[in-house]
């Protein structure tokens, strides 16, 4: 007789960095998680990441490893152009899916997504903001919905990184990195976001071929202004702030750093290497959080709405980087099943 698993079997989809964090969460930090296959298109890489997870099969392709019967659910880790076909394939296999962000690169894109999620009936889709499940901005959350602070004026952000890919573009610093904050400013705030403008100073000299800083100002539908400095080489480390002002005070989100050594005159912390450094307790509780979601059928967390919601507005700030210009925000009515 066939013991059927009282955990969740999932199916990675990308073996990279974030799909190999992932993987290892799901295997042993989460509860009640299994990975049961693993897929790449570097299949020898696929291979070896799979050799770590006990049991894990190698599929030659996304869609063989969505099409296992051992797989009950999926996560999408692959580059953003290949998310729509793999989360399609998976609402069309009616399994969940934990989709890395962008939920796709496009809004067309993430229509698609939702129009098929619709006609399913169900929500599927997770997509992985894991901002949104991070101690300090869940404080900045709440602290304002506290009304101590007043109304929200202004949120000031820096999203910045060590140093860039070779392959990073100008544009992927909105698409890929600043893409957290247009996502976490709808959530923070509870509205959507109406237009937006970049600005770019001089390009760092350690990268001159390469825009980088930018600076993205957006306009949220109640009258809230936020700058987010995007510096995805700065050399120093991985540092992200934001301070929202309002009314009557502010708030601001800790360094994340943990601890501050004063000695010898001189005090010290610790600035994070990268995200996975930076957000590891997030990234594990929105892993737990989804894998609950699949386990009860009851989706939580950032949703396909959410995800198109970002891609509209990282669409603005790409017209706007292209043009010097501000540019409004496209999005269509919010489909009353999100
Ligand atoms: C990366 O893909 C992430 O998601 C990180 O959170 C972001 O800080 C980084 O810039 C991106 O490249």
């Amino acid at each position: 007789m066939r013991v059927r698993r009282v955990s969740v079997g999932v199916g990675v989809i990308g073996a990279g960095n974030i799909g190999q964090d992932h993987i290892r969460r799901l295997s042993r930090v989460v509860v009640g998680s299994q990975v049961v296959a693993v897929s790449d298109v570097d299949a020898e890489r696929a291979r070896k990441v799979a050799e770590t997870v006990p049991g894990a099969r190698v599929h030659a392709s996304g869609h063989d490893l969505i099409a296992d019967p051992e797989v009950d659910a999926i996560v999408v880790a692959t580059w953003g152009p290949s998310h729509e076909e793999f989360v399609l394939a998976a609402i069309a296999c009616d399994k969940p899916v934990f989709c890395e962000k962008p939920l796709a690169p496009t809004a067309d894109a993430c229509v698609r997504i939702m129009d098929a999620e619709i006609a399913s009936g169900k929500k599927m889709v997770q997509v992985g903001f894991m901002r949104r499940f991070d101690k300090g901005y869940r404080a900045m959350k709440a602290t304002l919905a506290a009304g101590n602070l007043g109304a929200p004026l202004m949120v000031h952000c820096a999203h910045r990184g060590p140093r860039a890919p070779s392959t990073m573009s100008g544009e992927m610093l909105i698409t890929d990195s600043a893409i957290h904050e247009l996502d976490l400013m709808r959530w923070l705030l509870g509205e959507e976001l109406t237009a937006a403008t970049v600005l770019c100073p001089r390009p760092t000299s350690s990268q001159p071929e390469l825009q980088s800083p930018q600076l993205v100002l957006l306009e949220s539908t109640s009258g809230v202004l936020i700058d987010v400095e995007v510096f995805v080489n700065c050399s120093y480390g991985y540092n992200i702030r934001c301070e929202l002002v309002g009314d009557l005070g502010t708030v601001a989100l800790g360094n994340g750093d943990g601890v501050v050594v004063r000695h010898a005159g001189q005090r010290a912390g610790h600035v994070p290497a990268d995200w996975i450094e930076r957000f590891a307790d997030a990234y594990d509780a929105e892993m737990r959080a989804w894998i609950d979601s699949v386990a009860t059928s009851r989706a939580v967390g950032p949703s396909s709405w959410d995800g198109y919601a970002a891609t509209a507005v990282a669409t603005a700030c790409l017209a706007s980087l292209a043009s010097g210009q501000r540019a409004p925000v496209q999005m269509q009515p919010r489909p009353a099943f999100y």
